[in-house]
């Protein structure tokens, strides 16, 4: 189900007990059963009640200094009281719980899932007892080789259940999806789609934008679906005017309210259009974390420290990388009038041939669509990041875009890679991939990584597709905020100068790219990645941001605000 925030809803967030299982004696001990003595000589090697508790939402490692650096099982217990009023039904919805998770109620398992990244849910109408029922979950962040991710990636493994848990009560038969966005290509007319689940799938389907005094009518199919149509005078969202309307989808036995913004976005040739009209992205790209906390973020208030800070910047756009931030992000980005590139955690090495990897990445395509598909301010989907073009590879994500674009085809797809070749100052960007995306999104890191070939304002392009709208995904390169230790012209120095200048180098080059649509630096703000280990520069985090770990700007800040702030989209 979606649009949890609109449910009848009782959070289970706060406090939970836990008990860390680093060798797994916890399976076999069979912790979810919570066993108690019953003879004198009875003992029972584990309790929750009097270990520790950790709040809910919030990553494991940082609440705790013995699982700063755990990748592991940890269990978590929280009870409840459920008074059932009959002919409801009840779902345990979980924000996201990363990576592993097998969910108990009352000594059973219910279900497991995988993914840190997204929601999911089970029924538990026939499961919960009148009174006081107990959830524990297995939570497991060990990486996987078959995992997505997999075994290696630059960030942070923050593990817990990360995002809210609720318990959402609905009627028999409720209404559990729905797309409401305008038609590709179109301004006025919404093509969309209810969903109702539960038995009885003959009911009339009402429409309501009180504000457009629509008031649409329809009838389900038999089967608990209905399409949708109807064109309204919208006034259109874009980063200038981020306008929602208030929206009440009625049946006979669920109403459901949403705030739905309209607008359109089109690749065309070279150009983005939003509303008919051309774009450039002026992006950034933010991980999922709170530099000031050092920890996962999850709130409003982290997302909007990260989106403020994205506008102050100058930008219209983000690219919430790697994988799919919580909703708060997605929100605020929307009501903020800032664009949102959504993505899933195909990140570099994916054992693309692994029984099941297949089958996890298009979960996790289908639950970030599903999720944020009514989301407008969301106009791309991006299916992997830096994987190496082989036939294995290459077949999975075709195969991936064909299914996303089946789910969706009102927003643009992508993947990001970094696989061009650079050669006598000609960046060739070959990767087959992109006959079959909307955009050519790739990441260069030209002046760090890989050193110019010659003067920036002279690289030359060559694309796989002519006429294919081009992004920058990233570019960039580490410097610690007022370091003044060391020759400026030395990357070692780790100086804000040279990133600096890398900047300055990025900008003459763009201005020479007259097809170019957007770029996303790497990235707003420094951030937490184990794999950093230079003992004066780094300590654990990759200094790419324009901001240090305390919001402090670098030199880098200042070039990049004044080249966005000299782009005028005019719409
Ligand atoms: C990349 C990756 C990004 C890294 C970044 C870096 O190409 O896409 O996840 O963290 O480079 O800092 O090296």
């Amino acid at each position: 189900m979606i649009n949890i925030a609109a449910r009848r809803c009782t959070s289970l967030d706060g406090k939970w007990q836990i008990i860390i299982d680093p060798t797994g004696a916890g399976d076999w001990r069979q912790v979810w059963q919570e066993k108690k003595t019953e003879k004198k000589t009875d003992f029972i090697e584990y309790s929750f009640e009097g270990g520790p508790v950790l709040n809910v939402p919030g990553d494991f490692n940082t609440q705790m200094t013995e699982l700063k650096y755990y990748e592991g099982t940890v269990w978590y217990k929280k009870s409840f009281n459920y008074k059932s009023v009959g002919n409801k039904r009840l779902f345990l919805h979980f924000g996201a719980v990363n990576y592993l998770a097998s969910v108990y109620l009352n000594g059973n398992l219910i279900g497991k899932h995988e993914g840190g990244f997204t929601p999911f849910q089970f029924e538990i109408t026939d499961k919960v007892n009148s009174g006081i029922n107990t959830v524990i979950i297995r939570v497991n962040n060990q990486r996987l080789k078959d995992g997505i991710p997999g075994l290696g990636y630059d960030w942070f493994n923050y593990g817990g259940i990360t995002r809210e848990v609720n318990l959402i009560e609905t009627n028999n038969t409720f209404i559990s999806d729905y797309f409401i966005q305008l038609g590709k290509n179109s301004l006025k007319e919404v093509n969309g789609w209810i969903k109702m689940n539960g038995i009885d799938h003959s009911q009339n389907i009402t429409i309501k934008i009180p504000e457009l005094k629509v008031d649409y009518q329809t009838r389900l199919d038999g089967e608990g679906f209905t399409e949708i149509k109807f064109a309204a005078d919208f006034r259109l969202w874009s980063p200038e005017n981020p306008k929602l309307y208030k929206l009440v989808i009625q049946s006979e036995t669920d109403t459901i309210k949403d705030e739905i913004g309209f607008r359109s976005i089109v690749a065309k040739g070279p150009n983005i259009l939003l509303n008919g009209k051309p774009v450039f992205l002026k992006g950034i790209n933010i991980h999922e974390e709170n530099p000031l906390k050092a920890a996962r973020a999850y709130s409003e208030s982290d997302a909007l420290i990260l989106l403020k800070w994205a506008k102050e910047l100058g930008c219209n756009m983000v690219r919430l990388a790697h994988y799919p931030h919580n909703e708060n992000m997605i929100k605020s980005a929307e009501k903020m009038g800032i664009m949102v590139w959504d993505e899933i955690p195909v990140y570099q090495q994916i054992e693309f041939s692994a029984p099941g990897v297949r089958e996890k990445m298009d979960l996790m395509m289908r639950e970030m669509v599903s999720r944020d598909k009514n989301r407008c301010g969301v106009i791309i989907w991006s299916l992997s990041n830096e994987t190496n073009s082989s036939p294995d590879r290459d077949n999975a994500l075709i195969n991936l875009t064909d299914k996303c674009r089946h789910l969706d085809s009102t927003r643009l797809i992508t993947s990001v890679i970094n696989d061009e070749n650079y050669s006598n100052n000609v960046m060739d960007v070959w990767d087959i991939l992109y006959r079959h995306c909307d955009i050519i999104s790739f990441n260069e890191y030209l002046g760090w990584y890989v050193p110019w070939q010659g003067r920036s304002t002279d690289v030359k392009w060559k694309f796989i597709s002519d006429n294919k709208t081009v992004v920058i995904t990233e570019f960039g390169g580490e410097a610690v905020f007022g370091n003044n230790i060391g020759p400026i012209d030395e990357a070692s120095s780790w100086r804000e100068e040279y990133q600096e200048q890398i900047y300055k180098d990025q900008v003459a080059m763009f201005h020479k790219m007259p097809d170019l649509y957007g770029v996303f630096p790497w990235l707003l703000a420094d951030y937490r990645s184990s794999g950093r280990m230079h003992p004066l520069y780094q300590r654990g985090w990759n200094r790419k941001g324009l901001l240090s770990d305390k919001g402090e700007k670098k030199k880098a800040w200042y070039i990049l605000k004044s080249y966005y702030d000299s782009i005028n989209n005019n719409y």
